[in-house]
Protein backbone atom coordinates (compact mmCIF):
# COMPACT_ATOMS: atom_id res chain seq x y z
CA UNK A 1 0.00 0.00 0.00
CA UNK A 2 1.12 3.58 -0.88
CA UNK A 3 0.04 6.62 -0.22
CA UNK A 4 0.51 9.75 -2.63
CA UNK A 5 1.04 13.13 -1.95
CA UNK A 6 0.51 15.36 -4.61
CA UNK A 7 0.70 19.17 -4.18
CA UNK A 8 -1.11 21.10 -7.41
CA UNK A 9 -2.51 24.04 -8.65
CA UNK A 10 -5.82 24.62 -6.85
CA UNK A 11 -7.36 25.48 -10.83
CA UNK A 12 -6.74 21.61 -11.83
CA UNK A 13 -8.44 20.64 -8.40
CA UNK A 14 -11.93 20.06 -9.67
CA UNK A 15 -10.76 17.78 -13.03
CA UNK A 16 -8.05 15.86 -11.54
CA UNK A 17 -10.06 14.69 -8.86
CA UNK A 18 -13.32 13.61 -10.68
CA UNK A 19 -11.13 12.02 -13.06
CA UNK A 20 -9.43 10.08 -9.97
CA UNK A 21 -12.74 9.62 -8.26
CA UNK A 22 -14.21 7.79 -11.98
CA UNK A 23 -10.98 5.85 -12.32
CA UNK A 24 -12.06 4.45 -8.42
CA UNK A 25 -9.51 6.46 -6.36
CA UNK A 26 -10.02 7.54 -2.94
CA UNK A 27 -8.85 11.01 -2.99
CA UNK A 28 -8.49 13.35 0.59
CA UNK A 29 -8.60 17.42 -0.80
CA UNK A 30 -6.31 19.62 1.56
CA UNK A 31 -6.44 23.09 0.71
CA UNK A 32 -2.96 24.27 1.34
CA UNK A 33 -0.29 27.24 0.79
CA UNK A 34 3.31 27.43 -0.62
CA UNK A 35 5.99 28.12 1.94
CA UNK A 36 8.18 30.38 -0.40
CA UNK A 37 5.60 32.08 -3.03
CA UNK A 38 2.23 31.89 -0.08
CA UNK A 39 0.35 31.10 -2.81
CA UNK A 40 -2.80 28.92 -2.18
CA UNK A 41 -2.46 25.65 -3.75
CA UNK A 42 -3.93 21.75 -3.19
CA UNK A 43 -2.78 18.84 -1.48
CA UNK A 44 -4.12 15.75 -2.29
CA UNK A 45 -3.95 11.97 -0.30
CA UNK A 46 -4.69 9.33 -2.17
CA UNK A 47 -3.83 5.53 -0.72
CA UNK A 48 -3.70 3.11 -3.31
CA UNK A 49 -2.18 -0.59 -3.89
CA UNK A 50 1.11 -0.10 -5.18
CA UNK A 51 0.60 -1.59 -8.58
CA UNK A 52 -1.88 1.93 -8.98
CA UNK A 53 0.76 4.18 -8.39
CA UNK A 54 1.66 4.66 -11.89
CA UNK A 55 -1.86 4.91 -13.16
CA UNK A 56 -2.49 7.65 -10.67
CA UNK A 57 0.88 9.49 -11.86
CA UNK A 58 -0.12 9.52 -15.06
CA UNK A 59 -3.51 11.11 -14.54
CA UNK A 60 -2.25 13.63 -12.40
CA UNK A 61 0.65 14.56 -15.21
CA UNK A 62 -2.74 14.53 -18.16
CA UNK A 63 -4.88 17.00 -15.25
CA UNK A 64 -2.22 18.78 -13.10
CA UNK A 65 1.15 18.27 -14.95
CA UNK A 66 2.99 21.60 -16.72
CA UNK A 67 1.48 22.12 -19.83
CA UNK A 68 0.53 25.35 -21.66
CA UNK A 69 -2.71 26.48 -22.16
CA UNK A 70 -4.97 29.04 -24.64
CA UNK A 71 -5.76 32.10 -22.43
CA UNK A 72 -8.16 34.71 -23.50
CA UNK A 73 -6.16 38.11 -24.13
CA UNK A 74 -8.13 41.15 -22.00
CA UNK A 75 -7.01 44.90 -21.43
CA UNK A 76 -3.91 46.54 -21.94
CA UNK A 77 -2.32 42.93 -23.27
CA UNK A 78 -4.78 43.79 -26.50
CA UNK A 79 -2.65 46.42 -28.19
CA UNK A 80 0.59 43.52 -28.23
CA UNK A 81 -1.43 40.61 -29.11
CA UNK A 82 -3.42 42.62 -31.73
CA UNK A 83 -1.22 41.84 -34.09
CA UNK A 84 -1.79 38.33 -33.95
CA UNK A 85 -5.21 38.46 -35.04
CA UNK A 86 -6.04 36.12 -32.48
CA UNK A 87 -7.64 37.18 -29.14
CA UNK A 88 -6.70 34.06 -27.65
CA UNK A 89 -2.42 33.64 -26.46
CA UNK A 90 -0.56 30.30 -24.99
CA UNK A 91 0.38 30.73 -21.70
CA UNK A 92 2.12 28.10 -18.71
CA UNK A 93 -0.22 25.85 -16.47
CA UNK A 94 -0.17 22.95 -13.78
CA UNK A 95 2.85 21.93 -12.05
CA UNK A 96 2.33 19.03 -9.51
CA UNK A 97 4.88 17.94 -6.45
CA UNK A 98 4.37 14.25 -5.74
CA UNK A 99 5.76 11.83 -2.81
CA UNK A 100 4.73 8.14 -2.91
CA UNK A 101 5.15 6.77 0.58
CA UNK A 102 4.99 3.55 1.83
CA UNK A 103 2.29 2.41 4.46
CA UNK A 104 2.72 -0.24 6.88
CA UNK A 105 -0.70 -0.80 7.26
CA UNK A 106 -4.26 0.80 6.43
CA UNK A 107 -7.91 -0.02 8.31
CA UNK A 108 -11.11 1.41 7.45
CA UNK A 109 -13.47 0.77 11.01
P1 LIG B 1 7.67 23.92 -7.13
O1 LIG B 1 8.99 23.27 -6.78
O2 LIG B 1 6.96 23.38 -8.34
O3 LIG B 1 6.73 23.73 -5.86
C1 LIG B 1 5.34 24.05 -5.89
C2 LIG B 1 4.77 23.92 -4.48
O4 LIG B 1 4.87 22.53 -4.09
C3 LIG B 1 5.52 24.69 -3.40
O5 LIG B 1 5.05 26.01 -3.31
C4 LIG B 1 5.19 23.88 -2.15
O6 LIG B 1 3.86 24.15 -1.71
C5 LIG B 1 5.21 22.44 -2.68
N1 LIG B 1 6.51 21.80 -2.57
C6 LIG B 1 7.46 21.72 -3.51
N2 LIG B 1 8.53 21.01 -3.11
C7 LIG B 1 8.25 20.64 -1.84
C8 LIG B 1 8.98 19.88 -0.85
N3 LIG B 1 10.21 19.37 -1.08
N4 LIG B 1 8.39 19.68 0.36
C9 LIG B 1 7.14 20.20 0.60
N5 LIG B 1 6.42 20.91 -0.27
C10 LIG B 1 6.97 21.13 -1.48
P2 LIG B 1 6.09 27.15 -2.86
O7 LIG B 1 6.84 26.74 -1.63
O8 LIG B 1 5.31 28.42 -2.77
O9 LIG B 1 7.15 27.23 -4.05
C11 LIG B 1 6.78 27.74 -5.31
C12 LIG B 1 7.94 27.65 -6.29
O10 LIG B 1 8.99 28.51 -5.81
C13 LIG B 1 8.55 26.24 -6.39
O11 LIG B 1 7.86 25.48 -7.35
C14 LIG B 1 9.98 26.55 -6.76
O12 LIG B 1 10.09 26.81 -8.15
C15 LIG B 1 10.25 27.85 -6.00
N6 LIG B 1 10.87 27.62 -4.69
C16 LIG B 1 10.30 27.06 -3.61
N7 LIG B 1 11.15 27.05 -2.55
C17 LIG B 1 12.27 27.60 -3.00
C18 LIG B 1 13.53 27.87 -2.38
N8 LIG B 1 13.78 27.56 -1.08
N9 LIG B 1 14.50 28.47 -3.13
C19 LIG B 1 14.27 28.78 -4.42
N10 LIG B 1 13.10 28.55 -5.08
C20 LIG B 1 12.11 27.96 -4.37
Amino acid sequence: MKLILAIIQSADEADTVQELNAKGFFVTKLSTTGGFLKAKNTTLLIGTEDEKVDEVIDTLKKFAGHRMQLSPVTGADMRIFSHTGSNMVEVPAGGCVVFVLDIDKAEKF
